[in-house]
């Protein structure tokens, strides 16, 4: 008995040492394409929006208890009528968010750039419905943020340009009532700040809090790349004067030159949480030998006040890749399965397409997606017949089974690495074929060919670091390459795609150009990352 009894003992104590929530969490906490982060907290709750250009839908909002676990709880942008990205190239469309949260009532501010500008959404619930957008026509600029003051004067802050420069690419930190009830700016515009240095350079990402009686505003400048910086602003009136921190930059990682792993630290947003600690979310790009495949994604820091200033991880002062976690309860997601085996009558929501969608273009039924062929194709800037998730690993590979069979050579449909219309990867089925194609700054090169004409394939693709193999099967345990070892430099930033969105990797059918009623049907989509 007191044999069986100290097994339960030892096993139990086991289970328990392998619930011990960790001590330290890992950054990016959300990797992959997540610019421009922005978060509140309501309650022990916290919510956190990112950018999304012409991704849809857009301004994904995830959810956390603890600042490191984060949910995909839905989409602000998640109906096609309310916004219109067709014609627009990939680096336009929703740029940087807010969200906050007042009075019951949750908000996120954003400018559809190429498309009306500057609005706001509500919700009661995070998760939606999010509301059509509120236009605010009268709104110059991007990167609006809300915030309201102890007499719940509601202001918008935002950044603009300036008429006359007295440096290249000085902008402004700009605020102004905002009559929520009106739905509209109202009273006196101010400029609050052209940022801190006397030659700052897209002084943007406003954010304003009062802390302890004083105005805080956050900013960020020199442009979302090697020189991004936060600095932060003080004042006794939400209207300034609006005096510069000595110790600015509060963060930044461009003095650590071209080759350091994690650059363009920038675009923060504070938030405290009920137990009183105070922390920042910001954007970051990591790197492999300069590279940045991933796009820009979502770091966490820790920030102390000395006084009225922030301090960025104090005796570290940039983000770390690895620290103590936020001392909140440890609060882990269901992980999702690795491979969607797309039961249910919907997609995931981690599942988005290109730009606005007209039609209807898939249904999920019978454990399957179909695929419609349409004559869209993926290198035009409409909404083509392609579903994506976000690459968020540099070692990671992405497996799918596909049934397609045609008899009309301009219809194919299969894998694809997408990051614009002129940068992305293609491994299609098509008449009597399987062919490996790269598009490159606009430039497409058939990689690949090798006869196909069986109806059903699986398509694989790995990717580590710069490199990436396609591959193809009847199954997946009878994968051969096809192609060489391809360059993922093609879908990294610069290189003539834009560094403000991100890669995805999916499902493509097209009929290039010519009425089709023929369908695509995928059984399963894998992604996972590689050790
Ligand atoms: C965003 C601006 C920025 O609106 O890039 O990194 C723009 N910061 O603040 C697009 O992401």
């Amino acid at each position: 008995m007191k044999v069986l009894k100290l097994c339960i003992f030892l096993v139990m104590s086991g289970l328990m040492m392998a619930q011990e929530p960790p001590l330290t969490f890992n950054n990016p906490i959300l990797p992959g394409y997540h610019p421009d982060p922005s978060i509140c907290r309501v309650g022990d709750d916290y919510y956190l929006v990112n950018s999304t250009f012409v991704w849809f839908p857009g301004l994904p909002i995830y959810h956390s208890k603890d600042l490191v676990n984060w949910q995909l709880i839905g989409h602000a942008i998640d109906r096609p009528d309310v916004v219109d990205f067709d014609g627009l190239p990939d680096k336009l469309g929703l740029f940087a968010p807010t969200i906050r949260y007042h009075n019951g009532v949750f908000y996120i501010i954003n400018t559809c750039v190429g498309c009306k500008m500057n609005f706001y959404v509500t919700a009661t619930d995070p998760a939606g419905p999010w509301s059509d957008p509120i236009w605010l026509p009268d709104a110059p600029g991007i990167d609006p943020s809300l915030f309201w003051d102890d007499d719940g004067t509601c202001y918008y802050t935002g950044m603009v340009g300036v008429e006359k420069e007295d440096w290249p690419t000085q902008t402004v930190a700009w605020n102004q009532e905002l009559d929520l009830e009106q739905k509209k700016l109202v009273g006196e515009r101010m400029n609050l700040s052209f940022g801190h240095a006397n030659n700052a350079s897209y002084t943007e990402g406003p954010h304003i809090y009062k802390i302890n009686g004083k105005y805080l505003l956050m900013v960020s400048e020199g442009g979302t790349g090697m020189y991004h910086a936060l600095t932060v602003h003080h004042s006794d009136s939400i209207n300034g004067p609006y005096v510069s921190d000595y110790i600015n930059p509060v963060l930044t990682h461009r003095h650590y030159g071209e080759d350091y792993p994690l650059h363009a630290i920038g675009h923060g947003d504070l938030v405290e949480t009920q137990n009183g600690e105070w922390w920042c979310v910001m954007l970051g790009k990591r790197r492999i030998n300069k590279e940045t495949t991933l796009g820009r994604e979502t770091f966490l820091a820790k920030v102390e006040w000395e006084g009225q200033t922030p301090i960025f991880n104090p005796g570290e002062g940039k983000v770390l890749m690895k620290q103590k976690r936020p001392d909140l309860p440890w609060t882990p997601f269901e992980k999702e399965a690795m491979r969607d085996n797309f039961d249910g009558n919907k997609l995931g929501m981690k599942w988005c397409t290109i730009r606005t969608p007209k039609e209807d273009f898939y249904h999920v039924a019978n454990g399957k997606v179909q695929l419609k062929l349409r004559k869209e194709v993926m290198d035009s800037l409409v909404n083509a017949s392609v579903l994506l998730q976000r690459i968020e690993h540099h070692s990671f590979e992405a497996m799918t089974k596909m049934n397609f069979k045609t008899s009309r050579s301009n219809e194919q449909a299969g894998l694809t690495i997408y990051r614009t219309n002129e940068n992305h990867f293609k491994l299609l089925k098509d008449k009597k074929s399987l062919v490996l194609m790269q598009s490159f700054k606009g430039e497409v090169t058939e990689l690949a060919r090798v006869p196909y004409t069986k109806k059903e394939v699986v398509f694989h693709v790995k990717g580590n670091d710069l490199e990436v193999q396609f591959s193809f099967g009847e199954t997946e345990d009878s994968l051969k390459p096809i192609g060489g070892s391809e360059s993922l430099v093609v879908i990294a930033d610069g290189h003539g795609n834009t560094q403000f969105n991100g890669p995805g990797v999916g499902m493509y059918a097209t009929s290039n150009g010519k009425v089709s009623k023929s369908y695509a049907v995928f059984d399963w989509f894998e992604y996972k990352e590689l050790p």
